[in-house]
This record gives structure tokens, C-alpha cells and sequence, in this order.
């Protein structure tokens, strides 16, 4: 079976995104937790992650694959039925775009406000920067929706939602100002099983991390 390597529910952004996609399209894995609040977590990332970062996933065959833009792809390579991309061509390169952009962008918003699933913090961490982050944001999230009808940004759950969902969560724990129909994506973002199931673990394995550098820097 398949093995998804991933750390603490309640912080790591980049954990969610696969273990969301591959729940809600219903992929079966194992779950393996690495720490952050173990003193020797860089040497247990490394174990497995060549990056020394999660999420990785492990193949059967044994070959890993780190960094969760890989991982979303081999995914999609090994699911083609599970359509984890918009079906449709100009979709698909569209979903490719903002992924892409999700992947390699935002700094501002995610190291001024780093994922806490289960926390609320109004107000921190804003600043003039950050807004132009959720700016930018709110107005990839409208030109799909409008485009595409939602509930999800394309549709039908796919691997760009799955890439927003931290996103999401660091909206709602900021409690950071958002148009109606923002809200109300996020809320159905919220409302995914999958959604509900990382948060009630995150709250079950909860441990109080005191982070500094350098994951702050890449939250
Ligand atoms: N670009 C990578 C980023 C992975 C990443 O930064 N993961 C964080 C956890 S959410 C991590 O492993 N941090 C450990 C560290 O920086 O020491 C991806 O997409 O998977």
C-alpha cells in the first residue's frame, strides 16, 4: 500500500494538501506521522526525504517522492480515473496555473500567518504585504468560481482545491476580512470530510510546538 509521510495535523500546510487530495479521491494509504516537537525531526525527515521536508510519499516499489507537487502528479499518473485534474483541457492548464502559483508564491501570507488548523489569532500577522497576498487570492478563487460554477474551484474537488485548503484554514484562523462568496467557499472547503477528519486528528495528536526558524520561514 501506499505510505504518505506526513507531520503534526494542527501545522503542517503542505501535509494537508496531499493527504486531503488522496482522502477525498479515496486512494488508499498508510499514514506515517514524523514529529515536529521531536528533538531529532530534521535526522527523522531525512530518513526518508532526500529535502528533508514533508509530506513524501513512498511507492510501492519503494521510491520515494517528496514535495507535494510531485507527489499530486504521480498520483495523477497512477489514479487516471480518480481525475484529480479538471477533465477539460483549458480547465486543466488553468488549475495548472494557480497551482503552480500557490506552489512557489504567496511568501508573505504564509510566513506571516503559518498554518494553526486549530487556533484563532485575529489580526495577527497582517500587514500591508500580506493583504496584497489575499488579493491576489480572493481573485484566483473568484475567476474560477465564476468561470466554473463551484461548489469547488473547478467543479468538482480537485487537486487545486486540496493545494488552497491551508490557505483556507489560515483565512479563517487570522479571521482575515473576505467577500461573501469567499466565505462561502471556504465553508464548503470546510465542510469536506476530509476536511473535518484532519481537523478532529489534528485536535487528537495535538502537541505545542514553540517554533522558531527555520520553520517559520517556510511554513
Ligand atoms: N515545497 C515543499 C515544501 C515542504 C515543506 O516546507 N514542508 C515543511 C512542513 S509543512 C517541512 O518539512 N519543514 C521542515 C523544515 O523546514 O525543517 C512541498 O511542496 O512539499
Amino acid at each position: 500500500m501506499l505510505k504518505l509521510l506526513i507531520a503534526d495535523k494542527a501545522y503542517s500546510s503542505w501535509s494537508l494538501r496531499p493527504w486531503l487530495l488522496m482522502t477525498e479521491a479515496g486512494i488508499e494509504f498508510e499514514e506515517i506521522k514524523l514529529r515536529f516537537g521531536s528533538p531529532t525531526y530534521k535526522e527523522d525527515f531525512k530518513t526518508y526525504s532526500p529535502s528533508g521536508r514533508v509530506p513524501v510519499l513512498i511507492l510501492d516499489n519503494g521510491q520515494t517522492i517528496w514535495d507535494s507537487l510531485a507527489i499530486a502528479e504521480t498520483l495523477v499518473e497512477q489514479f487516471p480515473q480518480k481525475q484529480l485534474w479538471p477533465q477539460d483541457f483549458s480547465k486543466r492548464a488553468h488549475a495548472r496555473c494557480i497551482v503552480a502559483e500557490m506552489h512557489s508564491g504567496y511568501q508573505k501570507l504564509r510566513a506571516n500567518m503559518p498554518m494553526h488548523v486549530l487556533a484563532k489569532f485575529p489580526g495577527r500577522g497582517w500587514n500591508l504585504e500580506v493583504q496584497k497576498d489575499i488579493d491576489r487570492i480572493c481573485q484566483v478563487w473568484k475567476e474560477c468560481l465564476d468561470k466554473n460554477g463551484g461548489p469547488m474551484l473547478f467543479g468538482q474537488f480537485s487537486i487545486a482545491d486540496a493545494f488552497f485548503a491551508p490557505v483556507v484554514t489560515r483565512l479563517d484562523t487570522y479571521a482575515v476580512a473576505v467577500p461573501s462568496y469567499i466565505r462561502a467557499y471556504m465553508d464548503r472547503v470546510f465542510a469536506l470530510s476530509g476536511m473535518q477528519s484532519w481537523i478532529s486528528k489534528a485536535a487528537e495528536e495535538f502537541e505545542f510546538v514553540d517554533f522558531e526558524e527555520p520553520y517559520r520561514a517556510q511554513p
